[in-house]
């Protein structure tokens, strides 16, 4: 079996704090703007006028970040979101980035 990182934090008898991971969405030429702000009201949780800015810094700058969560709930979100699109038929693609 592999030791994880919190195994060896348990054998220096501390625990340091567990990796968080950015989720972020990229930009494409066709998921709809609107779709894009509910998932980021409904996934994310922000408020309405924070997720317009995000998606609006997304469709200019390319990429853009959403949330920083542990790797689990990161992943999960990450789910939620890829599974959304590929419901509703748009290519959004959403990605994790392991932080510290
Ligand atoms: N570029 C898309 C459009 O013009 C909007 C968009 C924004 C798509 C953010 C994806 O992550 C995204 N309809």
């Amino acid at each position: 079996m592999t030791a994880t990182r919190s195994d060896a934090a348990v054998v220096r008898g501390k625990l340091s704090p567990p990796k968080r991971c950015g989720v972020f969405l990229l930009n494409d030429d066709y998921t709809p703007m609107d779709f894009v702000v509910d998932v980021l009201t409904d996934i994310f949780l922000m408020p309405q006028q924070q997720a317009v800015a995000v998606m609006l810094a997304v469709h200019h700058q390319g990429k853009g970040l959403c949330g920083i969560y542990s790797r689990d709930i990161a992943e999960t979100k990450r789910q939620q979101v890829m599974q959304l699109a590929a419901a509703a038929g748009h290519p959004l693609l959403c990605t994790l980035e392991e932080l510290s």
